[in-house]
């Protein structure tokens, strides 16, 4: 079962993948937590490249391959094979294509169409079969995040340091793909606090898991 965190910045991904993954250890899953950019070694050097506050020449276009070749290693060398652990193979990823289609198409105006030509390209038709959304005010995440580091905006990385009308768009984007599929985003309000947002993605997702777990991994791989 392949499930994927979104969100805007500072939305609580990485808390609350963490969380789930040790819930689901308890209950006997064989979990693997991994992210993107990253996930593999060649992963994380495009992650540096990617995140790197000087590197502000970086066209949009760039960024989208790049994004999508991380994922093309990740998920030939990382995902599928877990995957393949059936039946109790579960991987949980913080972010993946849908945050190509929400940063690089929603927010820098990529067209949307050749994007997900290439992000299908890159996972070789790998979809996730949950992703769980974690809406929030683009404002409170980015202060929940300078906060936690105890750092000034000055120091955020590229991505981070975009104007606050670039997230909005990402946040705009991610409600519109929310709202046309909505079989497979659960949309969790992350303005709760930490232990209800938790609670809401498994009761949201505790229905799924042994249907899900009976469906073919999509790529055919
Ligand atoms: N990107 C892209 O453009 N295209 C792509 O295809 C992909 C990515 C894959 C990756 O940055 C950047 O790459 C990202 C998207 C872009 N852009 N930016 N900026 P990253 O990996 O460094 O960061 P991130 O993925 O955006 O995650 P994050 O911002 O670090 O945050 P998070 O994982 O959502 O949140 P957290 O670390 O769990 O929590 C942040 C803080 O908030 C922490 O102190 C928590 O204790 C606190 N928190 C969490 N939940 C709560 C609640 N409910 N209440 C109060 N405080 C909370």
């Amino acid at each position: 079962m392949f499930i994927t965190f979104e969100g805007p910045e500072g939305s609580g991904k990485t808390t609350q993948m963490n969380r789930l993954a040790a819930w689901l250890r308890e209950r006997g899953y064989d979990v693997l937590t991994t992210r993107e950019p990253g996930g593999t070694a060649i992963g994380d050097r495009v992650r540096a490249i990617l995140l790197d506050p000087v590197a502000t020449e970086m066209e949009a276009e760039t960024e989208a391959l790049l994004f999508s070749a991380a994922r093309a290693q990740h998920v030939r060398q990382v995902i599928l094979p877990h995957l393949r652990r059936r039946p109790l193979g579960v991987v949980l990823c913080d972010r993946f294509a849908d945050s190509t289609l929400a940063y690089q198409g929603y927010g820098h105006g990529l067209d949307l169409a050749q994007l997900a030509v290439i992000t299908a390209f890159a996972t070789g038709g790998l979809k996730p079969d949950l992703t769980i959304y974690l809406d929030l005010d683009v404002e409170v995440g980015l202060r929940r995040k300078a906060l936690a580091a105890g750092q000034d905006a000055a120091q955020w990385n590229r991505m981070e340091q975009r104007a606050l009308d670039y997230h909005r768009r990402v946040r705009d984007g991610y409600r519109a793909m929310a709202a046309a599929e909505p079989q497979r985003w659960l949309v969790v309000d992350a303005a709760q606090p930490l232990e209800e947002v938790q609670a809401q993605i498994r009761q949201g997702l505790a229905p799924r898991l042994p249907a899900l777990d009976r469906s073919p991994v999509a790529g055919g791989r």
